[in-house]
């Protein structure tokens, strides 16, 4: 399956694992990159030191590439961004913000640069600014999230850009990569599925409550401070949204998240933790390795696509 993101990545596959919060570790990014797709390491709020043995320990699991994700909302991102040049990572994903500020210093040090983008504006400003690709994510996905759909956003930076872009949200296996495809992406950028993985060291519970979840059981937490999530529903998200209604602080609902993706990751507290997920968790059924998933998404959309209609 030759694009030029396999071409730009190195990769077998097409297919990138997203650079999750407290679950995209060494563990899953080493095993999405030993598959033949592009593992990625979460670098969220953690701490440069953190992020800096985390690309340490993959690299003693896997000889191929895998990515970084910079989490600029992080207070950490400006370590987290010197460390990646530190530790010759190959490939870096910025999300959550404008990267600007580190572009330069990326490229100079040879790194692949492929910032998330949630709008057609973010997308030509970082092709001007001399980004390798863009992800274009579009609101299904998991966690921090933009406003347009992926069907949407998709081909309206297909149009606006030169250089190759990687879609995400909402995809989770073979029709849905064939159908980013037919939207012009080259590539796809893959989540919530890999929670659900063996190989993701995430709680029992967590992957359960992926593989349980009916088509409309994520909701939207933080929009009325503008930083929207997509998790699925449980007790604490129904608090969330009831404080959120009677129009209390921030500050206020800050306090109810605070660990909370923490707790349902490692703890498996699914009921009061932050239960990341994208709107495709209704799709998944099953906890499959990644070696199987990769594989499995790649073939079912190579058949899609040579499919003949006649
Ligand atoms: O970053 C993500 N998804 C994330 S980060 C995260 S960690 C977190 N934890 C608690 C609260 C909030 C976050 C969980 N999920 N995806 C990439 C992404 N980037 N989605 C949307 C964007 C985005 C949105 C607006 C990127 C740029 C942007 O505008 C930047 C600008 O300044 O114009």
């Amino acid at each position: 399956m030759k694009t030029r993101i396999t071409e730009l990545l190195g990769t077998e596959y097409p297919i990138i694992q997203g650079g999750m919060a407290w679950v995209a570790e060494q563990h899953l990014a080493a095993a999405v990159s030993n598959a033949g797709g592009l593992g990625v390491i979460g670098g969220a709020n953690a701490p440069g030191e953190v992020v800096r043995d985390m690309i340490r320990k993959c690299r003693e699991m896997t000889d191929k590439p895998f990515g970084v994700n910079v989490m600029l909302m992080s207070p950490y991102a400006p370590d987290v961004a010197r460390v990646v040049v530190e530790e010759g990572v190959k490939v870096v994903f910025p999300g959550a913000g404008n990267p600007g500020q580190y572009i330069d210093m990326w490229k100079q040090a040879g790194i692949k640069v492929i910032p998330v983008v949630a709008s057609v504006a973010l997308a030509k400003i970082m092709e001007k600014a001399g980004v390798d690709a863009v992800v274009a994510e579009g609101t299904e996905s998991g966690g921090h999230i933009g406003e347009a759909t992926t069907m949407t956003l998709v081909p309206q930076v297909v149009d606006a850009v030169k250089i190759p872009v990687i879609a995400a949200g909402g995809i989770a296996d073979g029709r849905g990569m064939a159908a980013a495809f037919m939207l012009g992406a080259e590539g796809v950028q893959v989540g919530t599925r890999f929670v659900a993985s063996k190989e993701a060291v995430v709680h029992e519970n967590y992957k359960e409550k992926i593989v349980n979840a009916k088509d409309i059981d994520s909701t939207v937490t933080g929009r009325s401070h503008g930083h929207p999530v997509r998790g699925l529903r449980n007790q604490m998200t129904r608090e969330y949204l009831k404080l959120e209604s009677e129009g209390r602080p921030f500050e206020e609902l800050e306090h109810l998240t605070l660990g909370a993706l923490r707790r349902a990751v490692q703890d498996g507290d699914v009921k009061n933790g932050t239960v990341m997920a994208g709107q495709i968790a209704g799709l998944i059924h099953d906890i499959e390795s990644c070696e199987e998933i990769v594989h499995g998404m790649a073939d079912e959309c190579e058949k899609l696509l040579n499919k003949k209609w006649s």
